[in-house]
């Protein structure tokens, strides 16, 4: 990639492809490039989850408890699979449960889990950088949606290429869904959610996919971005003082036992993501039960020796 001038004497790249269709992208955070059909379609999809509220009142219970069930489903796919096994590896999955944990993350519809995972490691490895696709250091509104509206930090690309991702791409799981993702996502965040509760209790296709899809997939998106946002601004640090992450309890609550934030960024390898196991953190909950099962396996965990070690060194002296 050649770096040339653009009309403002800004720095840009220029990525021409090889259709010859240009895309030229500004080079660091001062102006980014926006890219309006996100911003639009986010825009659309908020709007349709704030009419959702308005449906509550008047959907069938069981499509309330069905929403439920697709937001459990939804949030695993990406705490248990996209996270946990495939950004860190912090446990092994059998073919079934990464087959059920794909099917999920297409529920959640937040890019492929191997472009989510190369992202996460991006994030990991280059921390609050401008190599870290939602850098928080751009503040709370970058990290939280932000970073989705413009094209990424050239860093992000050229450093995010030193990253070893051969096992993702050695996965069969993870190809297959990348392969076929945007069918995956049609049928998993959309049309699953919306004709279960039509077919089965004869709920309005309306009330189903606006509670069920819009609403739901709105949910597990703010909640995801407030790890991104929330938990690296607000909250303690009992681990590593010299990080931003942050333990933070509202995010931890939310978002299925991810808040621990600054326990996660010191010990990324942790399969729970926290010190203290199953406490507020349904997705060790169920990695626990999977292996319980016979479906997971090889848990990693940091040792309370490590963890107390850690905390003298580098702990801020909150518990
Ligand atoms: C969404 C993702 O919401 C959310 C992720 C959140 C992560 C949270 C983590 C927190 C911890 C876990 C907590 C979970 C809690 C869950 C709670 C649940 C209750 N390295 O992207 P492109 C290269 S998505 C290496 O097009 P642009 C690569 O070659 C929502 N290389 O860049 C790539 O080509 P390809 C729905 C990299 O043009 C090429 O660059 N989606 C890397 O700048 C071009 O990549 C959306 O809203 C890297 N890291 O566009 C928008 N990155 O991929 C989807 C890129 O073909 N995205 N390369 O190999 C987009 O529209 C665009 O990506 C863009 C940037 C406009 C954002
Ligand atoms: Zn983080
Ligand atoms: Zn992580």
């Amino acid at each position: 990639m050649d770096a040339v001038p653009d009309r403002e004497g800004c720095e840009v790249v220029d990525r021409t492809g090889p259709d010859g269709a240009e895309s030229r992208e500004l080079n660091g955070a001062k102006r980014p490039r926006i890219v309006w059909r996100n911003v639009i379609l986010m825009c659309l999809l908020h709007t349709g989850a704030l009419y959702s509220l308005l449906l509550i009142p008047k959907a069938h219970l069981l499509t309330w408890i069905w929403s439920y069930i697709c937001f459990m489903m939804t949030a695993l796919g990406i705490t248990a699979g996209a996270h946990r096994l495939w950004s860190h590896r912090s446990y092994k999955a059998k073919l079934p449960l990464r087959i059920f944990l794909a099917a999920a993350n297409s529920m959640a519809f937040q890019n492929d889990i191997f472009e989510w995972s190369r992202d996460h490691r991006s994030h990991h490895k280059y921390s609050e950088t401008d190599a870290d696709p939602h850098n928080a250091q751009r503040g709370f509104f970058f990290s939280h949606v932000g970073w989705l509206f413009v094209h990424k930090h050239k860093d992000v690309i050229e450093k995010g290429k030193r990253l070893d991702l051969s096992d993702l791409l050695a996965d069969p799981v993870v190809m297959f869904q990348r392969k076929y993702y945007k069918i995956s996502v049609l049928v998993m965040c959309f049309l699953l959610p919306t004709l279960v509760p039509w077919y089965f209790w004869g709920e309005s296709m309306w009330n189903s996919y606006f509670l069920a899809a819009i609403l739901r997939y709105t949910v597990v998106l703010n909640l995801t971005w407030l790890v991104n946002s929330a938990a690296h601004m607000y909250g303690n640090r009992p681990y590593n003082k010299n990080i931003n992450p942050r333990e933070n309890r509202f995010v931890t609550f939310g978002a299925i036992g991810e808040g621990f934030h600054n326990f996660h960024h010191t010990f990324p390898f942790d399969y729970a993501a926290s010190e203290f196991g199953l406490r507020f953190n349904t997705t060790t909950f169920f990695i626990d039960l999977m292996c319980w099962l016979g479906l997971a396996s090889n848990r990693k965990r940091a040792t309370p020796e490590m963890i107390m070690a850690r905390k003298l060194r580098t702990g801020d002296g909150s518990a």
